[in-house]
């Protein structure tokens, strides 16, 4: 627009410059009166147009300029300052911070969303665009202007650099997590998704010297080492860098555990109000024989859904289980069913198709296998979950909701999704143990509502980590279907899962 009028300006200008040039020359010998000369008029307008023509090219030059900078420091979708621009921001910061009284701490923070690059899928660059746009607005909120410095690291990431006395620090994290972590719609479409967020946490040390990249590296690693389910923050220290040293270690020698048949399963019996057996749970194990030790299997799962390796290992663990499960089926335990978990990583298209395979393979009736899924699994994306879930219904297998009652979902998950048993979280069963009247008292309000509404859909009830007899009775009276637990037995290695099975079918 500006250099049009720029370009009518000019011409204008010319044609009168020229107007004006004619008439002088028609008129210079007749007058020498200085304010009608003509060449004088016309020169000076010359110089005025050839002085704004420089301006305007200047000033265009310079607003590019400017937008090119912009683009050089911003994030183009949040407006936040890019990486390298915070770059500058955090080692002003360290500058101002090593000024100051040392009763301030500065903390770079890696915040991410959990699984993200699984969320985004079918979903549209719109609704993920609105909803970091979204969630960026929410957590601008809570930040400081004089302490906080956020920028857009990464498509569903931020670094965040903050001022504060280390007693603030937890509270400030937990801000963020409410901020962030929840459900999230958009007006025009149906789709409701749901974010989690982790946070790794370096903290600047007058000793240690560190710059910005020094700290992104040990955010990054406090980040990495998260697991999705128990904490929402790490704050890097040494030891991280040791066990993430191991870690590599570890997932070399993951990568060859299928093949070398290291990875097996144990069970968990699964018990009637009968005081019968009637199903087990498959608990994945690895024995290293490298290392010449058992590997924790919250460890060696998460890092297999990290290294792209779950839909292997997983499949190969439903395989051991389908097959152990036909081998108590040929003895005689004929009603014995088995449930495998799937991690949310491995809940994805392929899920039905190698249920269906293995079904196939092994000639299962579908209705001896059963699926655990988590609640994180269905509610990250509730259409999608919606969707997967109904395809693998259709294969004919039983669906667990596993650990219910503590993530997000509410107890309309139970009726939206097509589940046929509901896994009462330990943390739930536990608290009809507790000492204190109300926890006691609520906890028990919880499962007792929970076996009820089961029950009024037609879902089958599990209670998971029960211990004491006092809680078996409780669960008994509430007319629990199933008990999982230690009170009745820990998982159980092929051999002695046997020996259980005679005794208890
Ligand atoms: O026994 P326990 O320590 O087995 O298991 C620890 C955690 O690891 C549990 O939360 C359990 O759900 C998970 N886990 C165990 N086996 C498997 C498996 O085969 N697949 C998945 N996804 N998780 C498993
Ligand atoms: O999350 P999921 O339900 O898949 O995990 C089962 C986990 O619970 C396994 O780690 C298993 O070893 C553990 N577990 C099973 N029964 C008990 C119990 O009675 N007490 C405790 N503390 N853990 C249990
Ligand atoms: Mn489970």
């Amino acid at each position: 627009m500006k250099n049009i009028a720029i370009f009518v300006i000019i011409i204008a200008s010319a044609f009168f410059s020229i107007l004006m040039f004619k008439i002088s020359i028609l008129t210079a010998k007749s007058s020498f009166n200085v304010y009608s000369q003509p060449i004088l008029l016309t020169s000076f307008f010359l110089v005025i147009i050839v002085v704004y023509f420089i301006y305007c090219i200047i000033s265009d030059n310079l607003t590019h300029k400017e937008n090119l900078e912009e683009a050089f420091k911003f994030d183009g979708l949040t407006k936040l300052p890019n990486e390298n621009y915070f770059k500058t921001l955090v080692e002003n910061k360290i500058q101002k911070h090593l000024k100051e009284k040392e009763t301030e701490s500065l903390y770079l923070m890696n915040i991410g969303f959990n699984r993200f690059s699984e969320l985004k899928d079918g979903l549209t660059n719109d609704f993920i665009n609105n909803l970091i746009i979204s969630k960026t607005n929410d957590l601008i909120e809570i930040l400081s202007e004089e302490d906080d410095e956020l920028s857009r690291s990464g498509e569903g990431s931020f670094y965040l650099i903050t001022t504060r006395d280390k007693t603030s620090l937890l509270p400030f994290l937990k801000e963020i997590k409410d901020c962030l972590n929840g459900f999230y719609s958009d007006e025009k479409t149906t789709e409701e998704v749901f974010t989690e967020i982790n946070i790794g946490v370096a903290e600047f040390t007058r000793e240690k010297n560190q710059d910005f990249n020094s700290l992104l590296k040990e955010a990054t690693t406090a980040y990495r080492f998260l697991n999705d389910k128990k904490e929402f923050y790490k704050v890097f220290n040494k030891s991280l860098e040791e066990s993430s040293q191991q870690n590599l270690e570890l997932e070399i020698l993951l990568r060859d555990a299928v093949f070398n048949e290291e990875i097996m399963v144990n069970f968990q019996p699964k018990i009637g109000r009968d005081g019968k057996i009637k199903s087990a749970e498959a608990l994945a194990r690895w024995y290293s024989k490298e290392k010449e030790q058992f590997v924790r299997p919250d460890i060696f799962i998460e890092m297999a859904e990290n290294m792209g390796l779950i839909e292997e290992v997983g499949k190969h663990i439903m395989e051991l289980s389908i097959k152990e499960l036909k081998k108590w089926h040929k003895k005689g335990y004929t009603d014995m069913k088995i449930a495998v978990n799937v991690s949310p990583k491995q809940f994805n298209r392929e899920l039905p198709i190698y249920i269906k395979e293995l079904l196939k393979k092994y000639h299962l009736d579908p209705k001896y296998l059963e699926v655990e899924v988590t609640e994180g699994a269905l509610v990250t994306d509730k259409n999608a979950g919606m969707d997967l879930l109904n395809k693998i219904k259709n294969t004919g297998v039983r669906i667990a909701i596993d650990d219910f009652g503590t993530g997000y979902s509410s107890l309309s998950y139970l009726t939206d999704f097509p589940l046929d048993v509901v896994k009462i979280d330990k943390s739930f069963v536990d608290k009809i143990l507790s000492k204190e009247s109300d926890v006691k008292n609520k906890g028990e309000a919880i499962i007792s509502t929970v076996i009820n509404l089961s029950h009024k859909i037609g879902c089958d009830v599990v209670a998971e980590g029960v211990e004491e007899q006092e809680q078996l009775d409780f669960l008994n009276g509430e007319n629990c279907d199933l008990i999982q637990g230690y009170f009745y037995s820990k998982p159980l290695n092929k051999k002695e899962f046997g020996l259980f099975l005679e005794e208890n079918y």
